[in-house]
């Protein structure tokens, strides 16, 4: 029947696609050149969302258009399964975290596979098998021999409700913990962190490699979040103390402006200033009396610029290393710990924050830079020495501004008349001179803070002596296996649930027998997926992290697609490790991603979908409701990728519409595939062979909905040729329904491959490849040439006026016409009349 009915479409594909596995991926014996593709691997949250829809849906475009264009394409699947989402839950129903997990692996699997994605089940894999999480284990080994994990304590962001450590970037901008909703504090805690700081230039050089490929957007946000700031370390004595305290300063050209220092108030700088004897009493129970209120504040707060100033005079000095002014010491909550090194100079005049608290506490406020003054030209600056009247004021205490332009040196001795570049040189040499300061460079990177207080994870491959010796787990005792949930309470706590787990923690000490403990937080999940792109290509081996053989074929990874919301930590931790693992030798590139795409969001009505909003399109509603095919076509036509998605805004019921359209075409194409296409109509061949010519540039530039667009203007042809032209006995109908299957197939596979077989075709259409467009069709104007064997007309090619005779020669002998009435018979003269006649000469 010529009946479009996209359920039964899925229930007779689906099967035979498992059996005939179209998208299973020859690592070695295909010869074919090589496209890996990945989308990022999925959470197990519950069930496929809309967002989910339309990031896999995006991704199969690319996986699809790679394997029509004769590539061997991996695109392989797996569950990145370890994570609080799943502890919580389990702990909500009290059950095992395992069970909740791969029971939602099960049913977003089915869903998966009927949302037809074309990939390569046989790799999947699934973080928290102990096959997978050993090679965390390992991974954690060989940056701990390289130094590169390590142990410290430190200050870190505390989710009270799931008590939990969180990223800086789980911190939201209100302060409150993205996973919980709760006020995030801070507090101070013994932690493994990744020492990804040594890499920070890298990171960020590194990021030139792949400018043009990955959007200049995560590019941007790449390198903010590294944050390098470029200045100078300076050495500034203090009274009273022997060692002096290093200030970073990005402004060594305004050293003569400093007229106080601060410091932060929970630095151990602070601690030990107050603790002098010289400093009063009451001195130090103000002190005491700030920090308790400093602690109960946000990071963000204390970064705000609007927010009143506050801090406390110490009854310290400090000495100006080049002008060796006495500069007070105070503690002000704007300083932060652990930037620089939790210390600066203050140059009111030239900073606002300085300058606020100058103001705030009627500091002194002294200017050293005239930014009246040009800097270029010669001193004095002001032609005929005259200074005109209309120059803003050099007076920031009254103006409440800091003036933070370039200018001249005023007030700085030996540096005056420099500019600001000048000064800045000039200063970093008079301190390196004296050992006072030197140039330096700061990032707003932090170390990978990885330990969790939290079950769910990787354990942590370290012994704790009782002498507190940290010892590695031998290799060939890996994986660590995470204990069984019975007798646990997983709840948290603040200290992690496995320290619980007596015959667990306790071990023997590896040296000599004796007690010890093993280490008993678990690894930060997005150590699993830094590295998960290498273990899709050798799954199963059990004895390696990833097989160097495949990742020197397959990788890096050509083409990466996912969300933005991991634009930050994920990319930089899988940047990173791939770093790690370059620089160990196991893989021979630096960049794991050589390109990137963003797909955008899926929204309703302008905002994002919520449950609490009630604004939820349930995804499962939606493909019972249009089918799989016209949902992923709507996805693929909403506009380009990397933009949001309204779903108030589309319409699926048109993409099935059309879907349907596009189907009843194959039924009407009466002739049989050898069919000679060159016979067919020449104005529907245009269409056919133009849209041959731009769709793979389109696709490579991810303008999928001008693809899509272009295939409904072919249907249209099609039909019409059917309706009301040559019918459907006419060649250029079959090369058109034909092409319509294959770019179809990007976006609708069941369609697609349902098509491809009414047209007559036994396998699947994946195999197909892509078709090169004839260039004579390509060319607006057209002449018809005739070619003749033996004087009689055997077939008219539709040819360039501007053809010449060889290109025509050789089209005419490569006829399939001609070629049948030439047979064995010998070719005695070819007379060309370009670009009309062709006319072969045989003997019998
Ligand atoms: C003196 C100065 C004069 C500064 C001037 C700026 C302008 P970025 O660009 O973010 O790296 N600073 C240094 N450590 C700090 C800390 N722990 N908490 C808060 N502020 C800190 O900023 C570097 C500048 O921020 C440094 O340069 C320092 O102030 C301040 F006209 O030193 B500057």
């Amino acid at each position: 029947p010529n009946r479009y009915d996209f359920d039964r479409l899925q229930k007779k594909w689906l099967p035979r696609w498992d059996e005939l596995e179209p998208y299973r991926t020859d690592l070695d014996g295909d010869k074919r050149p090589r496209k890996y593709v990945l989308d990022m691997f999925p959470y197990p949250s519950g069930d496929l969302h809309m967002g989910h829809a339309e990031a896999y849906a995006l991704g199969d475009v690319i996986s699809r258009y790679w394997r029509h264009q004769g590539f061997n394409v991996l695109h392989p699947i797996g569950w990145d399964s370890f994570g609080l989402p799943a502890e919580n839950a389990a702990i909500k129903r009290q059950i095992d975290p395992r069970e909740w997990t791969y029971a939602n692996i099960d049913q977003q699997k089915a869903s998966f596979r009927r949302y037809a994605g074309s990939f390569d089940w046989s790799r999947e894999l699934h973080t928290s098998d102990p096959e997978y999480y050993k090679w965390n284990q390992w991974l954690f080994l060989k940056l701990y021999e390289k130094g590169l994990a390590y142990r410290k304590s430190s200050w870190v962001n505390w989710d009270p409700v799931d008590q939990t450590v969180l990223a800086n970037e789980q911190v939201l901008p209100d302060g409150t913990s993205e996973r919980s909703g709760a006020i995030v504090v801070k507090k101070k805690l013994t932690q493994w962190y990744f020492k990804i700081t040594d890499y920070a230039d890298r990171l960020l050089d590194d990021l030139k490699q792949l400018e043009g490929t990955w959007p200049a957007k995560v590019i941007a946000m790449q390198r903010n979040w590294i944050g390098r700031s470029i200045g100078a370390d300076v050495d500034f004595a203090i009274e009273g103390r022997t060692e002096p305290v290093t200030v970073f300063t990005t402004r060594p050209d305004t050293l003569y402006g400093a007229t106080f220092m601060v410091i932060a108030p929970e630095s151990e700088l602070a601690a030990e200033l107050i603790a002098d004897p010289s400093v009063s009493t009451e001195a130090r129970t103000r002190f005491t009396e700030y920090l308790t209120e400093v602690q109960k504040s946000t990071e963000l707060e204390r970064q705000s610029t609007d927010r009143p100033k506050t801090g406390v005079f110490m009854e310290r000095y400090a000495v100006n290393p080049l002008s060796g002014e006495r500069l007070p010491i105070w503690a002000a909550d704007y300083v932060l710990a652990d930037y620089g090194t939790g210390a600066v100079m203050a140059v009111p005049a030239h900073d606002q924050r300085d300058l606020d608290f100058a103001r705030a506490f009627n500091l002194p406020v002294r200017v050293v830079l005239d930014t009246n003054q040009p800097v270029t030209g010669a001193i004095p600056v002001f032609p005929d020495g005259e200074i005109p009247d209309d120059l803003p004021p050099l007076d920031p205490f009254s103006t409440g501004k800091a003036l933070t332009g370039d200018g001249r040196l005023i007030n700085s001795g030996a540096l005056d008349g420099l500019s600001k570049g000048k000064a800045i040189t000039k200063v970093i040499e008079l301190l390196s001179a004296a050992g006072t300061g030197r140039a330096a460079k700061n990032y707003r990177l932090r170390d990978w803070l990885i330990s969790r207080q939290r079950y769910w994870g990787t354990p942590i491959p370290i012994i704790h002596g009782a002498d507190g010796a940290e010892l590695p787990v031998p290799e060939d005792q890996l994986p660590v296996l995470l204990p069984p949930t019975e007798g646990l309470n997983l709840q948290p706590k603040g200290t992690s649930p496995l320290g619980a787990a007596a015959d667990w923690v306790n071990v023997p000490d590896p040296r000599d027998g004796s007690p010890a403990l093993r280490d008993a937080d678990t690894m930060d999940t997005f150590v699993d997926s830094s590295w998960y792109f290498l273990r899709f290509l050798s799954p199963t081996d059990e004895t390696k992290a990833f097989d160097p053989r495949e990742v020197d074929k397959w990788a890096p990874v050509d083409q990466y697609v996912g969300g933005v919301t991991h634009a930050i930590l994920h990319l930089l931790y899988a940047r990173f490790i791939t770093k790690v693992l370059f620089d160990l030798g196991y893989v021979s590139f630096t960049e794991p991603f050589s390109a990137l795409l963003n797909q955008g969001m899926v929204l309703m009505d302008g905002s994002a979908m919520s449950k609490s909003k009630g604004n939820l399109v349930r995804l499962s509603d939606q493909l019972d409701e249009h089918g799989v095919d016209a949902i992923r076509l709507t996805m693929a036509f909403a506009g380009p990728p990397e933009d949001d998605i309204d779903w108030a805004d589309v319409s699926p019921a048109a993409s099935a519409k059309f879907l349907a359209r596009a189907w009843r075409l194959a039924g009407d194409v009466t002739t049989a595939p050898e069919v000679n296409w060159r016979a067919g109509d020449i104005a529907l061949r245009r269409v056919t062979h133009r849209f041959l010519a731009e769709a793979p540039g389109l696709v490579e530039a991810f303008k999928f909905n001008v693809v899509v667009a272009r295939i409904m203007e072919l249907v249209n042809a099609a039909r019409k040729a059917i309706d009301s032209g040559p019918g459907g006995g006419d060649p250029a109908v079959r090369e058109a329904v034909e092409t319509i299957a294959l770019g179809l197939s990007l976006f609708a596979p069941y369609t697609a491959e349902d098509m491809w077989e009414r047209l007559g075709y036994p396998a699947s259409i994946s195999a197909y490849n892509w078709r090169g467009a004839d260039p004579a069709l390509l060319t607006e104007e057209s002449v018809t040439a005739v070619v003749q064997v033996d004087g009689k007309v055997r077939d008219r090619l539709e040819v360039s006026p501007k053809i010449s005779s060889t290109d025509l020669e050789a089209l005419a002998r490569s006829s399939a016409a001609v070629a049948r009435f030439l047979g064995d018979r010998e070719i005695v003269n070819v007379i060309v009349r370009a670009p009309k006649i062709v006319n072969i000469a045989t003997r019998p």
